[in-house]
């Protein structure tokens, strides 16, 4: 694997998932391959868990960490190209990419969606950046449309519960007093739609997600009706994606939390969430301090996708 951006990239779901849970047995099988490799994990926006997941299975691996946050500490980057720089960005990401690029062997990127302009964001123009100018293998730690590795962490913790061989995986929109991206539950769509579970979306009019993600899931408006004996519930806030409409909150609609008695309507469902989380906003205090939570492991499985991810680029380096 050279560069990592999406879930869709995997040649063989099945056989990631196999190779995950090995890591997940054996994290420290391949402390030669990273030995002398560097990673460079660059971000543009705040993280915990990514930030630490990902530089524990780096360091899993063999391998050196540098870590960078762009807006604190290094020089501010100019993205476009063709800027006339006499504001206030010092530096070009057209100069600041190649030289990153060699300082190390592999380079894991954070570049949220700035929700301004769809095209500019839905193009991937940054990630996209780094793997044409580099020359090393690149992976998202969520860019502008997609997040892979909380997608492949999220197919893991739900291959570890489920219960039955198709179960029904909800994804559902919740509020939040910010306006979010969509990638979250536009990779988590992509990934569910890779296996044969059973999979329904629901959320509010207006918050129609890009068709190229939602593929063949339902789309459920009455999110009662969604959790009905449901296996798992995936809840997420997003912005809308529609035309005019793109980056905005449209409507706080307190009634769309997960709270205990939409849980009560699924079959004993377990909720996920990929945080950082508001509580008594997407989710209230019992459901996610419930038994029936897995957020702490699904966080914990982000340690074992970065493993599995970054072994397979080293391998190949
Ligand atoms: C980000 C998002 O919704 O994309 C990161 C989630 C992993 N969440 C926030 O900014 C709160
Ligand atoms: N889930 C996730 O990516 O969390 P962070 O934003 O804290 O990295």
């Amino acid at each position: 694997m050279k560069h990592f951006t999406s879930i869709k990239q995997l040649e063989d779901l099945g056989a990631t998932l196999e190779a995950a849970k090995y890591v997940k047995e054996n994290p420290f099988a391949d402390q030669e391959l990273g030995k002398n490799k560097t990673l460079l994990m660059i971000f543009f926006n705040s993280s915990l868990r990514t930030r630490l997941s990902t530089q524990k299975a780096a360091l899993n691996l063999g391998m050196n960490v540098i870590v960078l946050d762009v807006n604190q500490g290094a020089w501010k980057l100019e993205t476009e190209r063709g800027v006339i720089m006499d504001g206030d960005k010092p530096e070009h990401l057209l100069e600041a990419i190649p030289v990153m690029g060699s300082y190390c062997d592999v380079i894991g990127v954070r570049a949220f969606a700035g929700l301004q302009d769809r095209d500019y964001d839905y193009s991937e123009t940054i990630i996209n950046q780094f793997i044409k100018y580099s020359g090393k293998p690149v992976f998202s730690m969520e860019a502008a449309t997609r997040h892979p590795l909380q997608t492949l962490a999220d197919l893991l913790t739900i291959e570890e519960h489920k219960k039955t061989a198709k179960p029904k995986v909800v994804l559902t929109w919740a509020p939040h007093p910010k306006a979010l991206p969509q990638a979250v539950p536009n990779s988590f769509a992509e990934g569910i739609n890779m296996t044969d579970y059973e999979f329904v979306i629901t959320h509010p009019h207006g918050y129609e997600l890009d068709p190229e993600f939602v593929g063949n899931a339902k789309v459920e408006y009455d999110q009662r009706k969604a959790f009905e004996g449901a296996d798992f519930i995936y809840a997420k806030n997003w912005s809308a994606y529609a035309g005019e409409n793109y980056g905005k909150i449209l409507c706080d609609d307190r009634d769309w939390t997960v709270d205990e008695e939409k849980m009560a309507l699924t079959n004993n469902a377990f909720f996920m969430h990929c945080l950082p989380v508001r509580r008594n906003m997407i989710v209230t205090d019992g459901v996610i301090e419930s038994p029936q939570s897995l957020v702490i492991p699904e966080a914990a499985n982000r340690v074992v996708s970065a493993q599995t991810i970054l072994k397979e680029i080293l391998r190949e380096l």
